[in-house]
């Protein structure tokens, strides 16, 4: 039986994606390195740590792993700054209502992050009420497609991952709930989530009762 939800933070509550490009693209633009949203959409549900490394790659460029660590730190300031311009209306659609219609079928509820920065977002949105955990890039150290940060919320709810349904917009966010034996609905298209148990296009189309009527037999 579905006990618990556990749902991913950018691209499945809110689209942080936009401000970590914007953040990226500074640094990148500050080290004459190329970064576009092709190369972003590479970092999407990836550590902060991983992000940089990927963006040093596709530029050929040697830099020391002290150097990295300056340099993703200096990423993370511009982000957390921008952080401060978000606000309740930021949800991505159908979110709010699908987290609302949880808290009153008393679902248990958990945020399954790589983000260090969960806390923040979700303070902004005002969405600290609708979870029972929260699971965030400070929770575990082996980030998606490790299983480690879903089965940290599961854990802390008291629930078995059979038990439990994760929403997640990355490819690696899938792998990650699939190794942990957890049921997973991914939200974007197919060659990024089609290896999802169910598949929607947006939050918008993921509602309870579409998740419901997909796993009948679980409710
Ligand atoms: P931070 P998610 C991920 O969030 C983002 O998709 C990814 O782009 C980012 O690098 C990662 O969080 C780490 O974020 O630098 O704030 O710790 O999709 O796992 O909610
Ligand atoms: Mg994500």
């Amino acid at each position: 039986m579905i006990k618990g939800f556990i749902f991913d933070l950018d691209g499945v509550i809110t689209d942080t994606a936009e401000l970590h490009f914007q953040a990226w693209k500074i640094l990148s633009d500050s080290m004459n390195w190329e970064f576009d949203r092709e190369l972003n959409e590479r970092l999407r549900g990836v550590s902060r740590m991983d992000s940089i490394n990927i963006i040093r790659e596709h530029n050929n460029a040697e830099v020391s792993e002290e150097k990295l660590v300056e340099l993703a730190t200096r990423k993370n300031e511009i982000y957390v700054d921008s952080l401060n311009q978000i606000t309740p209306k930021d949800y991505l659609p159908g979110a709010q209502e699908l987290l609302t219609l949880l808290r009153q079928e008393s679902f248990l509820v958990a945020l399954g992050s790589a983000s260090k920065n969960s806390t923040k977002v979700l303070q902004q949105l005002d969405a600290v009420k609708y979870f029972d955990i929260i699971g965030d890039g400070n929770s575990v150290s082996k980030s998606k497609p490790a299983p480690d940060i879903f089965l940290f919320g599961a854990e802390r709810l008291g629930l078995k991952p059979e038990e439990c349904i994760v929403y997640e917009d990355a490819e690696a966010g899938i792998d990650a709930a699939k190794a942990g034996g957890f049921y997973a609905v991914g939200i974007g298209p197919e060659e990024r989530v089609g290896h999802a148990d169910i598949r929607f296009d947006s939050m918008a189309r993921a509602t309870l009762f579409e998740v419901k009527s997909h796993f009948n037999e679980l409710f």
